[in-house]
């Protein structure tokens, strides 16, 4: 029996004893999405296979779970504009017909990163730069071709991805060398004008580092005072065990907050392994060998972990719970521990058990501390 069956029959089961008296339900009643409907969308990022529904498991995790979902792959500029005449929206078209079919909120990633996108973007056929007009009229295609194929139906898109050094300067990009620092207003102004209703954001990582989330809210302030309307920032919440603190995780919330914008946590996974490289966050250049001593949870999670790994959920819910009316998304990284890019990065082939749900579909200790934070604070009818 796999895991949507054995659920169902104890559906079922818990439905028969209903009839006769009110027992406890082993069986989750609703899923994270009604534990804080009203409060924010709960959801997670999915992957082809995910969305082509060649994953039943899941498929069944992800529809009983979440409204939102983001593509983890499959809107990055390499998938979906390989070449330069030629677009590839196969995979994209899954996504949101995925979406679509479960009546979820759909957020497209990305449309402006240094990561992931090809070189040729920035060159011409012999290798030598594009001057600044010509990347800008490029990056124009680029987004109003996609955003405008999903105009209407992805209803929030990270505009810009990961601008930021850690000291809050903007970072060394070929955009930021061929264009400029305006490149960011240009690229709202792009997607702007391909889907006027859509929700535009500005997304980054460890915005919990105080000098990181002083540089995002001035980019963001920046963007505001050239006439650009800004609808979110994200903070992807790439986190571990130890940090960020719940306090700074709170601040983060409330800084970030006072742009007059609703927050939203994009990318929320906690790694349990070993950091080869002291630094936090997903700076995807950064990777290290594997060494048995950076892998020690490879035959499973000891209790004792599973238990920090909850109490840490417990502890970023209480916040976001608590901060609900500046909060409008949380999204995870990953839909279980098996799919996570996090057991390739920053060394790969590790097993690592960075969200709610394991390598089975089960539900972990940590998604029971959510669903308490859930209840505890849910507000009163
Ligand atoms: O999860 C994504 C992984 O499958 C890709 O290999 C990787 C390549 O850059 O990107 C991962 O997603 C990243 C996201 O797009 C932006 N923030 C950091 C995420 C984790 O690296």
């Amino acid at each position: 029996m796999n895991h949507s069956s054995v659920r169902a029959a104890l559906a079922a089961l818990a439905l028969a004893l209903g009839a006769c008296s009110a027992p406890e339900s082993p069986v989750a009643p609703d899923g994270l999405k009604e534990a804080f409907a009203g409060r924010f969308l709960v959801g997670a990022a999915i992957n082809d296979f995910q969305a082509a529904g060649r994953d039943s498991m899941s498929v069944a995790i992800v529809t009983a779970e979440f409204n939102t979902i983001t593509p983890e792959n499959v809107l990055k500029w390499e998938v979906v504009h390989p070449k330069p005449d030629s677009f590839a929206f196969d995979a994209a078209d899954r996504f949101v017909a995925f979406g679509e079919a479960h009546g979820m909120f759909l957020v497209g990633h990305t449309l402006v990163w240094h990561s992931q996108t090809p070189r040729w973007v920035f060159e011409h056929a012999d290798g030598s730069s594009l001057t600044r007009d010509e990347l800008l009229a490029r990056l124009e295609n680029h987004i109003s071709t996609v955003v405008g194929r999903y105009k209407g139906r992805i209803k929030g898109w990270d505009v810009v991805n990961e601008a930021l050094n850690e000291d809050g300067t903007l970072r060394d990009t070929p955009y930021r060398r061929i264009i400029g620092d305006d490149y960011l207003v240009k690229a709202f102004e792009f997607a702007r004008a391909a889907d006027p209703d859509a929700q535009l954001y500005y997304n980054d990582y460890s915005l919990a580092n105080p000098a990181k989330r002083r540089g995002a809210i001035a980019l963001v302030q920046g963007l505001q005072a050239a006439g650009v309307r800004v609808d979110g920032i994200g903070e992807q919440g790439h986190y571990n065990l130890d940090w960020p603190s719940v306090a700074q995780f709170d601040s983060t919330v409330v800084e970030l907050a006072s742009l007059g914008m609703p927050v939203h946590v994009t990318e929320l996974d906690i790694t349990v392994l070993p950091n080869p490289n002291r630094t936090q966050g997903a700076d995807i250049a950064e990777t290290a060998e594997a060494r048995a001593a950076l892998d020690p949870y490879a035959a499973g999670l000891p209790d004792s972990v599973q238990s920090l790994l909850a109490a840490r959920y417990e502890g970023l819910f209480r916040v976001l719970a608590a901060r609900a009316d500046l909060v409008e998304r949380v999204t995870f990284w990953g839909v279980h521990d098996g799919a996570s890019w996090l057991n390739g990065w920053p060394v790969r082939g590790r097993t690592n058990y960075p969200l709610l749900f394991d390598r089975t579909g089960l539900r972990k200790p940590a998604y029971d501390a959510v669903r308490v934070v859930a209840s505890e604070t849910a507000p009163k009818p």
